[in-house]
């Protein structure tokens, strides 16, 4: 860094007009955006919070790169048109406080920000303006930069792009083909190159699924044979169609009660051809790998139940009638198969039309609740397939509502009872999960006893319930019962051990199998959008997928004039998506050359989902300008690989908030586990430490009609509300603009300054808790910055005040004090804690009076540095520093000063003196006690006699009367 190439001298033309008159030269805002704009500027020019890379366009001093690294990050934002309101920079300024203690501590920091901008919104503001999402979006990142760089955070600005970049979305093109390209050999336990898997087939040493040999298939055949292994792959699969947004939506954009998060409208299942990730085939690492990452308890937990590992066994179960079929399902009770007193198929279940008879068998007459009242089964599932379609999953399967369902008119065998159950479709079975297929155990199951107990159906307990049970299912531990044939009796064993016998059972029998389900689904991961990633793909004549050869990329989005995807009567299920990209015939119909001659091809016209984009982002920052590869090997080792304690490598902390405990995270790290298997990268999990901030709520203020009013408009009286003369309500509520409260962060600085803002921020609360904002206390944090700048400047002249030459003792004792307590707490992210220290020093230094020690001032000023690096910079220059305060080292505490002074304290047994403890002078008198009767001296003294009473007058004297 040069000295010269900026001036930041300060102007000393702060103060407000008044203040001004009688203390020009005091902390006020005026004179914090002075400051603030002149340091701004100057780690600008200077390039103070570049990181060096050990190699490429972006290495640097070796001395630098030499140290331990740290990675920190921030989930990166969506730029809106809104801005920023105060709640959204709170963990921005909290890893930038981190990021600041860290580099005083002799480390390697990198710490910057992107834009994740593909979406939605900028989309919908197309549609309705005609304004390009681009100009848009690219508008609004330019202000967000600006609110942003006023905050002071300390970015290497080098580092940051955004989702929308060409030089980015490439990268994100060439991962989508990198996953194309590949397949999960599961003896392998890992991704591989699809090309491995062609010479398998080649060789005849994996045979095709026809069995006939690869060289005999066409060339669609070969494509749909690797499309059934490739990780990224089209499939025509039941998804959740949204006609109102006239897009398809994964399953964690469907809401509870299935409709869109977004828009909330009705969701539809629909069988339509889609691309999907083979997130699945990582479904036991995703879990696995969970174990080794400092990651927040209730997050593992949410992936866990996400991925849903459940050990369970398949069991076949005849057809009555017909020799041929089998129903297969997925239980994880086989233990309570002899409980099995009927079948449920999913409604979607691919078996029902083979099972169907053509009429009613003589059981169902007069059941009109088995039957549905109608003529033949055909027409009754036909019906119920109708109503089904319009539920959502999580709908279908909530308990205690109503079990519906109607019988197919066939009939199972029970393998083990031998007895024939009836068949029924009823929709609280998923197609999605397990086989789509139940035996249901109305004893043991709650929904199966339900769906007994409505269509009348057999229940058979298998285990045996807690005496006086009855009434419901018996889900818990207990013996078996009522479980016992001419071959095998499971009676009295426990639920594991009869799980186990009647398992081995059944694979001796050749009718089942123990097997693992997950919960965990493949990732849709196409959208009918326009302002996403466009697929690197092109289909031939006869509708093969071919990947675009990466000279190819990036494929960048055409310039269209309707970005709006078709959308429909949110109500018609009927409906197809038609795609913005497909009504641009010249760029979907193309002629290439891939390889093999000039061919015509069509586009795939769906976009990528906005996730994509954030899946690996943070391996671009390592090295941003890289235009021959997506990260140089080297550079990606150095900053994420694999270290001591952190075993799967990773950004050292990850901050952002709870809501993105599944999506982001799980896609996150599919993504690098690919990258990993492909040998792209040394880190198999992109974030080795996460931590959820707090969420800033804010007061909402309603009128008598429940509407919002503006909250800097809302006032107290006598503990009361109002707006000008009508009483108001208050609560809790988040911030924004649709509940007139939200405080941008422009306001706070432009009324405090930025460093007040940060300090007020970290102040509020522990990180990961949430807070209410309150205006009116900012003013708090305001007040300690003027404080610590009378220690150092005179406000009247504006000379530095601090003397040289030793601080008294008890100086000496705070301020080692504070340096220990605050080194402590940043290491430990407790700002909140580490602010309250800084006070009390400061606060000393105010009430002992007189000009502060130079060696006392300047510690103050490194400690305060991380938090409020304005001022912190300002001081240091004053103090007659001529580099940075940002690579100054963090000050060490003597540890001789940090021990508590001591008092002695007399121990007396009967008036006369026995012991001299040395105790702190802020010790319990129950503490005391226990010291002094425990002391040797007065154990001696006793000879063995009891205690009668003790009296202690903490912290000088215990008086002892023995018994
Ligand atoms: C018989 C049984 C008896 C069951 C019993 C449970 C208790 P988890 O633990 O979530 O994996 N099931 C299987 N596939 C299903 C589907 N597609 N839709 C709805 N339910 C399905 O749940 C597995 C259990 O959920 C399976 O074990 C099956 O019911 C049901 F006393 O089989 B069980």
């Amino acid at each position: 860094m040069s000295e010269t190439n900026s001036s930041p001298v300060a102007s000393g033309t702060g103060g407000a007009p008044s203040a001004e008159a009688a203390a020009p030269h005091r902390y006020t805002a005026a004179m914090a955006a002075d400051i603030e704009a002149r340091w701004q500027d100057f780690w600008d020019a200077d390039g103070t919070y570049e990181a060096p890379n050990p190699s490429g366009d972006l290495a640097g001093d070796a001395d630098v790169v030499a140290r331990p690294k740290k990675f920190i990050m921030d989930m990166f934002p969506y730029p809106s048109g809104a801005g920023l309101h105060v709640g959204h920079p709170l963990g921005y300024i909290a890893t930038d406080v981190y990021a600041r203690y860290q580099r005083m501590t002799g480390h390697n920091v990198l710490h910057t920000l992107g834009f994740d901008a593909f979406g939605l919104p900028a989309e919908q503001y197309a549609v309705q303006t005609g304004t390009h999402p681009r100009v848009s979006t690219e508008a609004n990142i330019e202000n967000m930069k600006i609110q942003l760089r006023r905050l002071g955070l300390g970015h290497d600005k080098r580092r940051s792009f955004a989702t929308i970049d060409p030089d980015y979305y490439k990268w994100t093109q060439w991962i989508f083909l990198q996953i194309f390209n590949s397949w999960y050999d599961e003896s392998a336990g890992k991704a591989r190159p699809i090309e491995d898997l062609v010479a398998q087939f080649e060789s005849g040493e994996r045979a095709t699924p026809t069995g006939r040999p690869w060289s005999e298939l066409s060339a669609v055949e070969r494509a749909d044979v690797l499309g059934g292994h490739r990780l990224a792959y089209a499939s025509d699969a039941p998804v959740n169609w949204c006609p109102g947004l006239g897009t398809v939506l994964a399953n964690e954009e469907v809401t509870a009660d299935g409709r869109s998060e977004r828009g909330n409208f009705p969701v539809f299942k629909a069988n339509l051809r889609q691309w999907n990730m083979r997130i699945t085939a990582y479904a036991d690492r995703l879990l696995d790998d969970l174990d080794a990452l400092d990651w927040p308890e209730a997050i593992k937990l949410q992936q866990r139940n996400w991925i849903g590992r459940s050990e369970g066994a398949r069991i076949d179960f005849t057809v009555d009638g017909d020799d041929d079929a089998r129903i297969t399902v997925f239980t994880t009770r086989p233990d309570t198969l002899f409980g099995a007193t009927y079948m449920v198929l999913a409604p979607e279940h691919d078996l029902i039309d083979s099972v169907l008879p053509a009429e009613w068998p003589e059981e169902a007459r007069g059941k009109d609740a088995w039957t549905g009242g109608a003529a033949t089964p055909a027409e009754a599932v036909a019906e119920y397939r109708k109503q089904a379609q319009t539920k959502s999953d999580v709908e279908r399967q909530t308990e205690h509502k109503d079990k519906t369902g109607v019988f197919t008119g066939a009939y199972a065998v029970n393998p083990v009872t031998g007895t024939r159950i009836p068949v029924f479709v009823a929709d609280y079975v998923l197609m999605g999960y397990g086989t789509g297929a139940i035996m249901a155990v109305p004893g043991q199951d709650e929904r199966d006893w339900e769906f007994a107990e409505a269509f009348g159906l057999p229940i058979v307990r298998t285990v045996r319930p807690p005496e006086g049970w009855e009434g419901e299912a018996f889900t818990g531990q207990g013996p078996a019962i009522n479980s016992a044939n001419d071959e095998i009796s499971l009676d009295g064993l426990e639920v594991a051990e009869a799980k186990s016998k009647i398992t081995e059972w059944l694979v001796a029998k050749g009718i089942g199998e123990a097997t693992i389900n997950f919960r965990l689904r493949d990732w849709l991961f196409s959208r009918q959008r326009y302002w996403g990633e466009p697929f690197p793909i092109v289909y031939d004549e006869d509708g093969v997928a071919h990947a675009l050869p990466e000279s190819m990329l990036p494929l960048e989005l055409p310039e269209v004039d309707d970005y709006s995807p078709r959308t429909f009567d949110p109500d018609d299920a009927d409906t197809q998506p038609e795609t913005p990209l497909s009504r641009n015939a010249e760029w979907v119909d193309v002629e290439l050359d891939l390889g093999d001659g000039v061919k015509r091809y069509r586009r795939e016209t769906n976009t990528m989902p906005n996730w994509a984009g954030s899946c690996w982002y943070e391996l671009r920052y390592l090295d941003p300008h890289n235009a021959d590869k997506l990260v140089d090997p080297e550079v990606e080792r150095y900053w994420m690989g694999p270290r001591e304690g952190q075993p799967h490598g990773g950004v050292d902390l990850y901050v952002g908030g709870a809501e993105h405990a599944v999506l982001h995270l799980l896609y996150a790290r599919f993504w690098s586990k690919v990258l990993y298997d492909l040998g792209h990268v040394s880190s198999a999990e992109p974030f080795h430490k996460l931590f959820n901030q707090g969420m800033i709520q804010a007061y909402v203020y309603r009128d008598a009609r429940g509407f919002p009013v503006p909250a800097t408009e809302a006032e107290e009286r006598d503990g009361r509300f109002f707006h000008g003369d009508e009483p108001v309500r208050r609560e809790l509520g988040k911030m924004g603009k649709s509940l007139k409260n939200a405080v941008t962060p422009d306001e706070i600085a432009a009324e405090y300054g930025a460093d007040t803002l940060r300090l007020y921020e970290m102040a509020m609360g522990p990180l990961d808790v949430s807070r209410p904002w309150d205006t009116r206390a900012v003013v708090g944090q305001y007040r300690l910055l003027q404080r610590l700048w009378r220690n150092v400047v005179d406000e009247t002249t504006g000379e530095v005040t601090v003397v040289d030459g030793e601080p008294d003792e008890a100086t000496l004792r705070a301020l080692h004090k504070a340096i220990d307590g605050v080194g402590q707490d940043m290491e430990a992210m407790r700002f909140n804690t580490a602010i309250a220290k800084i006070t009390e020093l400061n606060n000393h230094l105010t009430k002992t009076g007189g000009p502060v020690a130079r060696s006392v001032a300047e510690r103050l000023v490194l400690l305060i540095a991380p938090l409020a690096p304005h001022i912190g910079e300002e001081l240091w220059r004053r103090l007659g520093h001529s580099g940075s305060v940002v690579h100054q080292d963090f000050p060490v505490a003597d540890p001789a000063y940090v021990v508590d002074e001591t008092v002695t304290c007399v121990v007396q047994i009967k008036g006369k003196v026995k012991a001299r403890l040395e105790v702190s002078p802020a010790i319990a008198d129950a503490e005391l006690e226990a010291l002094a009767v425990g002391d040797p001296a007065v154990v001696a003294a006793l000879g063995g006699a009891g205690i009668r009473k003790v009296i202690v007058r903490a912290p000088k004297l215990v008086n002892i009367v023995p018994a």
